[in-house]
């Protein structure tokens, strides 16, 4: 079986994520969607709340599950006989980044690293970025599934009060 992961933080998952998914959905058997455990750095979402947003917008996809790892990407890939690791990228620096990871990954564990040029209506889109605006009120939905978009309202709204 030929089985990808999309491996990140997702905190929390944005349209710009979907797309690669999806993209990865049709050239894959099955694609897992892993969320990154860490402990060093508390996100906005829990991994579970982050993972329960992943399988609801990912549920139209039949051949998409989603996880959760801690450690070495390399060593959750082997672990799930994962063989591809997908990245999208956005700009150029982000390629900078991701070509060290993906040599470092290849050397570690002999995985294929695939770039995915992300779609350019999301090439500005981040979690980070999300968070920002959503946090003084913008109007994030153009950028973030709905699902998404309230649960953002809800914790900001939360936070203010
Ligand atoms: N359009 C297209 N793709 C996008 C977009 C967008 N708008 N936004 C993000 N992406 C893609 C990128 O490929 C990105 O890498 C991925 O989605 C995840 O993005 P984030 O922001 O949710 O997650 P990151 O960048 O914090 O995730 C980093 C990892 C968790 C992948 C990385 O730190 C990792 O593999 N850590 C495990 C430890 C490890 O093995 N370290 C050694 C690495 S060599």
């Amino acid at each position: 079986m030929r089985r990808a992961v999309c491996p990140g933080s997702f905190d929390p998952v944005t349209n710009g994520h979907l797309d690669i998914v999806g993209r990865a959905s049709q050239m894959f058997d099955e694609v897992v969607v892993a969320v990154l455990i860490n402990q060093s750095k508390a996100g906005l979402f829990t991994v579970d709340e982050r993972l329960e947003m992943l399988a609801t917008v990912t549920a139209p996809y039949a051949n998409v599950r989603v996880d959760a790892f801690q450690g070495l990407l390399v060593d959750f890939c082997r672990s799930s006989d994962i063989n591809a690791i997908v990245k999208g990228v956005r700009v150029a620096g982000d390629f900078d980044y991701e070509l060290q990871m993906a040599q470092m990954n290849y050397g570690l564990g002999g995985i294929e690293t695939l770039f995915m040029p992300t779609n350019p209506k999301y090439s500005f889109v981040s979690s980070s970025l999300i968070k920002e605006v959503a946090k003084w009120g913008g109007d994030v939905s153009p950028h973030v599934p709905d699902l998404v978009a309230n649960r953002l309202s809800e914790r900001f709204a939360s936070a203010r009060k």
